[in-house]
């Protein structure tokens, strides 16, 4: 493995690397070591397991598989189904959304409300549903069935796309890329990539686009949405991050994963006071909920609770010793955490039937069931108290403040109720623009190093910028989520930030919520009478790993959004796909990816093109 310091930029994360190898437990850089060099083809692309007729390899030696199919056909469908793997991730979450709001009507449970009222007649209004002098039960019915039917295959065209700009929707409609249904184009995407059906390597890549909308536009829109609804819509408040937010002194439950569902009711039993009082009782100061991953960005956004770090500090966060339980759902979740776990007193819980942890103690939890449950787990998690070994915990540093709870409707009210002050800010050039950095770790980059450097480029240049999922604890980690930051920013921005109080980096949630994102991109669309891709805008992920965080980006491009990745999927074995998504796009979407790994050069390149997006919109560079 690699020495400490090339594996992270933080000192909480390379002090517990070290202890890991002092106490002999293997984390993700040791097994990136084991792993590494990885297969060549499969780097490429140029595998294919599609039958059993192969596998079959690409090379100049061998141009073809058993069956015809070459590289780009083959790259092409590779491609296809990582993208539906990820739509699906973030779908089947919003999916999980639309069931807890059909317990709520149908009244099987108690544990769950509607909080945000206004809300959902607004999401009601805005998807065609009658609102004015009717039961909230029955607007909020319909809401259900509807998107219960965004789901299906008996749509022309999923209810958010009432949020696309008029010139945007035209252009799907043109290429054959507007998304129908969720699960349609997620199906639709294998049935594709099966052998001998779309062999042709662009017609794939388009279906790969319509998939990854219904995703942005469908699947996590819904969960984004409906979360807010069920929750509470975020509202700016003030937190802290980073693994110094796990107390000594405390029970502390990590909660791990994506859906608030689950991480809710584990907040919500930690604060019921006969729990409270036994911890106190077993000589703790109290219970502490702290959060990893999008879970953890979920409860930050709204409930303000500390962040202990991003998808690299997960393995990391229990190596402090101080951990009584770590409570998943879904998603990112490393199997390793579970021996992780073993090796100190902290118990692995899951909770969710279809993400099963060999060797974790499993709670099914329900709507019906689900504070219920989570008492049990807080309960489980305050008698590990006393099984804690004070001799093995090393809790490396204090936590840092953030700011956090960027929903649109927050910097609307921030901004005295509507979009005007934000485009009378951009003519102005204040902010020349807003880029949206987003996704995870990988333990192939120094962690956090891209993240954090792309972030401060961008305000320099007094580019907006927007963080969500893991670049969220890296920018907070960095100083750059507090008010305070404006001093890193250019003149424009500093100004624009400073008169509101906000920083110049924006938590704006999980990575479902990169919904929030494309809406107000739209917004800012509509307000200005252009399409999406005429706004001075960009997205990157530059430390991406996930098959989730490649579907975000390709409904990015797909939405017109010019989108950065640190490196390339596993795409470069074919030229036609490769060119497509790095230039033949821009003339279909007006659109493309772009690889960088130079974080300098990655922010002139966003400079210039926002340099010609604002040229573009009649407005000075
Ligand atoms: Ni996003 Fe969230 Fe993090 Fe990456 Fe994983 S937690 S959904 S995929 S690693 S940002
Ligand atoms: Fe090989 Fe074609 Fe089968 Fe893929 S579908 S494994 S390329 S024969």
């Amino acid at each position: 493995p690699k020495p400490i310091e090339e594996l992270s930029i933080w000192d909480d994360a390379k002090a517990m690397i070290a202890k890991a190898r002092a106490e002999g437990i293997e984390t993700v850089h040791e097994r990136l070591a084991q792993q590494t060099p990885h297969c060549k083809f499969c780097e490429l692309g140029t595998t294919c397991r599609n039958c059993t007729m192969g596998p079959c390899r690409i090379s100049a030696k061998m141009p073809r598989g058993v069956c015809g199919a070459d590289a780009d056909v083959i790259v092409a469908r590779n491609f296809g189904r990582f993208i539906a793997g990820g739509s699906a991730g973030h779908s089947d979450h919003g999916r999980d959304l639309i069931e807890v709001l059909e317990a709520i009507i149908e009244g099987e449970t108690k544990d769950y409300k509607i909080t945000d009222e206004a809300k959902l007649k607004a999401l009601a209004a805005e998807t065609g549903i009658e609102v004015e002098g009717r039961e909230l039960k029955d607007v909020a019915t319909d809401v259900m069935e509807n998107f219960f039917a965004d789901f299906g295959s008996r749509k022309k065209e999923i209810s958010f796309l009432s949020r696309v700009p008029q010139k945007r929707k035209d252009i799907w409609a043109k290429l054959g890329m507007t998304p129908r249904g969720v699960d349609r184009e997620i199906a639709e995407m294998m049935h594709r990539t099966h052998m001998g059906c779309d062999n042709d390597a662009p017609n794939t890549m388009i279906h790969a686009a319509r998939t990854s909308l219904s995703d942005g536009w469908g699947g996590s829109m819904i969960g984004t949405e409906l979360s807010d609804v069920i929750f509470g819509t975020p509202t700016p408040k003030m937190s802290t991050a980073n693994l110094g937010v796990i107390k000594e002194d405390k029970v502390n439950i990590l909660v791990h994963g994506h859906n608030p569902v689950v991480s809710e009711m584990i907040l919500a039993a930690a604060r019921d006071p006969e729990l409270v009082e036994k911890a106190e009782k077993l000589g703790a100061k109290g219970i502490n909920v702290a959060g990893l991953c999008c879970t953890g960005n979920e409860l930050l956004m709204r409930q303000g609770i500390p962040m202990a770090g991003n998808h690299l500090m997960t393995e990391l966060a229990i190596i402090t010793g101080a951990v009584e339980a770590v409570v998943v759902d879904y998603q990112c979740i490393m199997p390793s955490l579970v021996q992780i776990a073993g090796c100190y007193h902290t118990k692995f819980i899951d909770t969710a039937n279809k993400a099963r942890f060999s060797g974790a103690i499993h709670f099914d939890i329900e709507p019906h069931n689900a504070l219920q449950q989570a008492k049990e787990i807080v309960n489980l998690a305050i008698e590990g108290f006393a099984e804690r070994d004070a001799g093995r915990v090393d809790i490396p540093c204090e936590p840092v403040e953030i700011m956090t709870g960027f929903s649109n409707e927050a910097v609307i009210a921030a901004l005295g109720g509507s979009l005007d002050p934000l485009v009378q800010a951009i003519a102005a050039g204040d902010i020349r623009g807003a880029v949206g950095i987003v996704g995870c770790n990988n333990p192939k980059i120094k962690q956090d190093s891209m993240n954090v450097e792309l972030a401060k480029e961008l305000i320099k240049k007094d580019i907006l910028v927007l963080v969500t999922g893991c670049v969220t604890t890296a920018a907070g980690k960095a100083g750059l989520l507090v008010p305070d930051a404006i001093e890193m920013a250019g003149p424009g921005l500093k100004k624009v930030c400073g008169a509101l109080g906000i920083p110049p980096v924006l938590h704006y949630g999980s990575c479902v919520d990169n919904a929030r994102i494309l809406q107000l991109c739209a917004a800012l669309a509509n307000a200005l009478n252009v399409d999406i891709s005429d706004l001075p805008v960009g997205a990157s992920s530059p430390e991406w790993y996930s098959e989730k965080a490649a579907a975000i980006g390709l409904y990015a491009v797909a939405s017109g959004i010019y989108t950065h990745l640190g490196h390339p999927p596993n795409i470069l074995g074919s030229e036609v796909v490769t060119d497509l998504a790095t230039s033949g796009l821009e003339d279909l979407v007006g659109a493309t990816f772009f690889i960088e790994p130079d974080m300098v050069k990655t922010a002139e390149m966003f400079d210039e093109r926002i340099k010609a997006k604002r040229k573009g919109l009649g407005l000075s560079e």
